[in-house]
């Protein structure tokens, strides 16, 4: 049976306040890339916005309430199963990197048995490889323990000659048990040059264009926008983070933690594709994008040079903004500031996450040493040369005390008056696939029948912390309000009104 490939973002469920942002998630777009080198037919569907063929107000303008308080938007389970059904599809993938939207995920697998029992359900990314009994119990018939380039193409060449479907890499279950199929050495990939390009053309930049012409949410009028990745990974490996258990089990992963970066050639082909497809703008999703300097120099002058806008970063390490000064002394890399500014990055976010160095060493990795890097004095820099710097803080941690949650509020403070425009409290999710989810099962902060519609950053989701749940969202509260600027806080409780649900039926479970 020859396979044919349906990709699947699921639709996105959401709190009534926050805001989505389709995007067209990279995960699909690469493993549709690897399945096209090898010849095999494949589809991608962004069902949070649907089809060309789909209007927007039955995708991303159908706003639906559900029963567990979060609000549904994207293609209705009818129509996910007509695509399905109408493609004649036989192996249906499903990318679930968000704990937040499980329940979207296994959705759309059960939408997939539904049409047939036949249809091989694969489901793969952060959030499905950390979860696989609950995604094997779900309708998926298997998890991608790792990155998926290889395995789905494997999987539908096995398919296509009726073999078993154990690939290395990969969760199955044998009768009822969870069983892990190990990889061997060199299943994943060092060398990100010889990654499949990303199928951006199956966008559906169409739906995206429709989103931003109506000026909605986060898209900007008539600017198409597209994500790209120079590098996978991370030099650090924070535990709120699926990087730190990556780490941990490098044979179980692959070693897919680790920084990997791709030449600067091969990002301007990803460059030059974007541009060819009309993308004028570029947000880099790197998980530490600013790793080499020299090389983020090079490709942000090209990129700028090909006049493309670079639109914002994912994931920035304040200690990249340090370099040696006199005697070695460390002192804040100015010129690279400059860099960044003239390359177009009005807004950096500062990932500054707490002051106190105890938190910092215990669960971030010590990625932040404030006896090196004076963070007011950063800020104040970056003010000057003309970069937007909101400051993330991160407060409730198990064991973390109320004085060190009051010094982090406290230095937030500070670096509002220096000039950062706000400062965001978050509470700490233990995520699946991270450390401090470990953390959380093992002493108790955590149920190990948590649910995950509940894993949002409003309410503290472990209990008997130190600082109880309810202080930690008291001072959270108290905090926020407290340290930003007036202004600030009325519009973003407005926006927060403005965005809350008004109508429309609960759906019964
Ligand atoms: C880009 C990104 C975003 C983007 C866009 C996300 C999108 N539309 O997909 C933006 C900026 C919008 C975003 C927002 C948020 N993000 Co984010 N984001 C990322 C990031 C850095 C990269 C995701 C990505 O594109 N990876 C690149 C592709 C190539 O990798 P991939 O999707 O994992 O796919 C590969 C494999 O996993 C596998 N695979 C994946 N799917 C499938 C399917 C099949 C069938 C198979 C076989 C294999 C397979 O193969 C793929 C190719 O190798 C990840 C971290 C990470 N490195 O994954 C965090 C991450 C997903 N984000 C995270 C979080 C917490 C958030 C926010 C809540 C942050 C916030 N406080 O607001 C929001 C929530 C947004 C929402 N809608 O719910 C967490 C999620 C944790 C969790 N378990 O829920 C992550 C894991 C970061 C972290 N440090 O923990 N994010
Ligand atoms: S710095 Fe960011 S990407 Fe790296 S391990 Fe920490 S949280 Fe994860």
């Amino acid at each position: 049976m020859e396979p044919k490939v349906l990709l699947v973002y699921p639709p996105n469920q959401l709190m009534p306040v926050e805001l989505p942002r389709p995007d067209g998630s990279l995960g699909p777009l690469y493993l549709a890339g690897a399945l096209e080198r090898a010849g095999i037919e494949v589809d991608v569907l962004d069902a949070s916005v649907g089809t060309p063929d789909d209007s927007l107000e039955t995708t991303f303008n159908n706003r639906v309430l559900q029963s567990n308080g979060l609000i549904r938007i994207g293609m209705t389970a009818e129509r996910i199963s007509e695509v399905i059904s109408n493609g004649g599809y036989n192996v249906v993938g499903v990318n679930s990197n968000f704990t937040p939207q499980t329940k979207m995920a296994l959705e759309v697998a059960r939408l997939a048995k539904g049409v047939s029992e036949d249809i091989l359900v694969v489901a793969g990314g952060v959030n499905a490889r950390a979860l696989p009994g609950r995604f094997l119990a779900g309708g998926v018939d298997v998890v991608c323990a790792t990155e998926g380039e290889r395995i789905i193409v494997e999987l539908a060449r096995r398919l296509e000659e009726g073999r078993n479907l154990e690939v290395s890499g990969t969760i199955t279950t044998k009768r009822g048990i969870v069983v892990r199929h190990p990889l061997r050495a060199g299943d994943t990939v060092t060398n990100l040059d010889e990654l499949p390009f990303p199928t951006w053309q199956k966008l559906p930049f169409e739906q995206y264009d429709g989103i931003a012409s109506a000026g909605r949410d986060s898209l900007k009028q008539n600017e198409r926008s597209a994500s790209l990745m120079t590098s996978r990974g991370c030099p650090f490996r924070c535990a709120y983070c699926h990087i730190s258990m990556e780490k941990q089990n490098e044979k179980e992963s692959g070693g897919i933690g680790a920084l990997r970066t791709k030449s600067v050639s091969r990002v301007m082909e990803e460059v030059k594709c974007l541009k060819a497809l009309g993308v004028k703008k570029i947000y880099f999703e790197d998980d530490s994008l600013l790793a080499h300097k020299s090389r983020v120099k090079e490709i942000f002058t090209k990129v700028t040079g090909m006049g493309m806008k670079i639109a914002d970063v994912n994931g920035v390490n304040l200690t990249h903004f340090l370099k040696g000064g006199p005697g070695g002394k460390p002192m804040i890399d100015v010129e690279y500031l400059e860099l960044l500014a003239s390359a177009g990055f009005d807004q950096i976010v500062f990932p500054v996450e707490s002051a106190s160095q105890r938190i910092l060493n215990k669960y971030a990795t010590g990625k932040l040493n404030h006896a090196k890097l004076d963070v007011v004095e950063l800020v104040k820099l970056a003010v000057r040369i003309g970069i937007t710097c909101p400051v993330n803080m991160m407060i409730g941690f198990p064991d973390e005390t109320e004085e060190e949650i009051l010094s982090s509020i406290e230095l937030g403070r500070r670096l509002v008056d220096a000039g950062a425009p706000y400062c965001s409290l978050y509470v700490p999710i233990p995520f699946p696939g991270s450390q401090l989810h470990e953390i959380a099962l093992h002493d108790g902060y955590l149920a190990s029948n948590f649910d995950t519609d509940a894993f949002n950053w409003r309410k503290p989701t472990m209990r008997d912390t130190t600082v109880s749940p309810e202080r930690i969202e008291e001072l959270q509260q108290w905090g926020w309000r407290d340290i930003n600027p007036k202004e600030y806080v009325r519009k973003r409780l407005e926006m927060d009104i403005g965005r809350r649900w008004k109508s429309g039926e609960p759906e019964v479970a």
